[in-house]
């Protein structure tokens, strides 16, 4: 039998390639020494630098499964999941800064847009220069977004828009909106279309007061007769299949990303064990401690060995959503315990902005919720097993 690494018991690392290894590390520099330095202001104060998407763009992390033709990277999933691990190691708010604009916008004008909308919105959006969010959820329909009110009404030359969205990452300051509406002219089906900021009757106030995920902006989208071209239908999908389709990669992505945000609570509670005597030994030297720093290794270890299949699967064709689900729900539910846990064994300190463990327990309860939560995750899981839809 070969040695063990503590830190990586599956030796995921002989599981990439060179490449999927080079970008990773890259991506790492980029979160260690341009996003970690300034997490705990933006935390504090309620306020993420816009500018961090043109940086993540110059870092090449934005859209990276976009072909290159359209400023992407054409790399693949794994790589995809690699960097949002990388990324939430520092900060949950700051990956789904990136999540929100690569699979959430870009994907979404890639996989369902006109030739004319790729060439006008990927470029920028890859280079991080227009920001984009993705609107789905509206004050009354969460969880069932069938349930949206927001309408496309048909005019002669393209559609009206009414209808509001809440809790939308990005979008006070962002440029380009993939937002979903019921469409008249389609039989009441979900279609989805791409506002820009500067349309008459648009608006994205911000929502203050967050007490999770706050480095990352979150608000409304607020349309009062909003008028468009046919040009800003995304052509190429209807149903809610449409912003499914877009789900599908971005939970793929969090399913890494929290293992990210569970390692950094996991190797901090470690080092804090090994630093700090009571009763004369350090805590990491009782059994309790070591206990608690067992149960995470072997989440982690086995979060992250089945975000990779999962990778590998998407890149192969033979995921499918109720997978993705799988790896959504565990790897959120798992992380947020590891994270509650890793507070707790930094005792007092463990309350203090200084040791970050509070920070990522709290934001990982918004992660717990968004792009469906825990329990939904469930009910789609309990009805492909069962036949039985227990939703309503
Ligand atoms: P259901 O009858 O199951 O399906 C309706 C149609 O949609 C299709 N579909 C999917 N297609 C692709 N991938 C998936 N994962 C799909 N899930 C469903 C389905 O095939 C069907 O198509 P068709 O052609 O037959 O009509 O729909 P339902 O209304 O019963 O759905 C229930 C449920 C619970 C599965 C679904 O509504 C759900 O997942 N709810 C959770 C809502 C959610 O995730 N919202 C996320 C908002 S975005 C967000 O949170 C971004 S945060 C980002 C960040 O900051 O990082
Ligand atoms: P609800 O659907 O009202 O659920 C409340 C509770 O009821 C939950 O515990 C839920 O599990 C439970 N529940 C619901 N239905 C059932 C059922 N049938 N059976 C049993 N239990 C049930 N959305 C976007 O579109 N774009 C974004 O960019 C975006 N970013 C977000 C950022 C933040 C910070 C947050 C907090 C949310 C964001 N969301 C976004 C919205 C997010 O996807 C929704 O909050 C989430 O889908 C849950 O919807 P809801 O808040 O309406 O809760």
């Amino acid at each position: 039998l070969g040695a063990f690494d503590w830190a990586d018991p599956f030796r995921l690392e002989d599981q990439l390639t060179e490449d999927e290894r080079m970008l990773r590390d890259a991506a790492r520099e980029f979160a260690q020494t341009r996003l970690q330095p300034r997490v705990t202001e933006a935390y504090m104060t309620e306020a993420s630098d816009p500018d961090i998407f043109a940086e993540m763009g110059e870092a090449g992390l934005l859209g990276l499964t976009i072909p290159e033709e359209y400023g992407g990277l054409g790399a693949g999933y794994v790589t995809y999941g690699l960097v949002a691990r990388e990324v939430e190691r520092v900060d949950s708010g700051y990956r789904s800064m990136m999540s929100v604009q690569s699979s959430l916008v870009m994907y979404p004008i890639h996989a369902y847009g006109s030739e004319e909308q790729r060439a006008k919105y990927l470029p920028g959006l890859a280079a991080g220069t227009l920001i984009g969010c993705f609107g789905l959820t509206e004050p009354d329909a969460g969880s069932d977004p069938s349930g949206m009110k927001t309408t496309a009404k048909k005019t002669a030359t393209g559609y009206i828009l009414n209808g509001s969205k809440m809790w939308i990452s990005n979008a006070p300051f962002a440029d380009v909106f993939v937002v979903w509406a019921k469409s008249e002219a389609h039989d009441g089906k979900i279609r989805g279309f791409v506002l820009e900021k500067e349309m008459t009757g648009l608006s994205a106030p911000k929502i203050g007061g967050k007490l999770s995920l706050r480095a990352s902006t979150t608000g409304e989208i607020v349309m009062q007769n909003v008028e468009v071209g046919e040009d800003a239908l995304l052509p190429g999908v209807e149903g809610l299949k449409g912003p499914f389709g877009c789900l599908n990669r971005a939970r793929y992505g969090i399913s890494w990303g929290v293992m990210g945000a569970a390692e950094a609570c996991w190797h901090g509670a470690r080092q804090y064990g090994l630093d700090r005597k009571q009763f004369d030994k350090p805590l990491a030297q009782t059994q309790l401690f070591q206990k608690k720093l067992a149960d995470m290794q072997t989440d982690i270890a086995l979060g992250l060995q089945g975000a990779l299949q999962l990778g590998r699967m998407m890149e192969s064709g033979t995921a499918s959503p109720e997978l993705v689900s799988l790896m959504k729900r565990n790897n959120c539910g798992k992380a947020l315990d590891i994270a509650r846990h890793a507070r707790d064994m930094h005792g007092g300190n463990g309350i203090s902005a200084d040791f970050q463990v509070i920070r990522h327990m709290i934001n990982l309860e918004t992660v717990n919720t968004y792009e469906g939560t825990h329990d939904v995750h469930a009910l789609i899981l309990g009805r492909a097993q069962t036949g039985l839809q227990a939703f309503f």
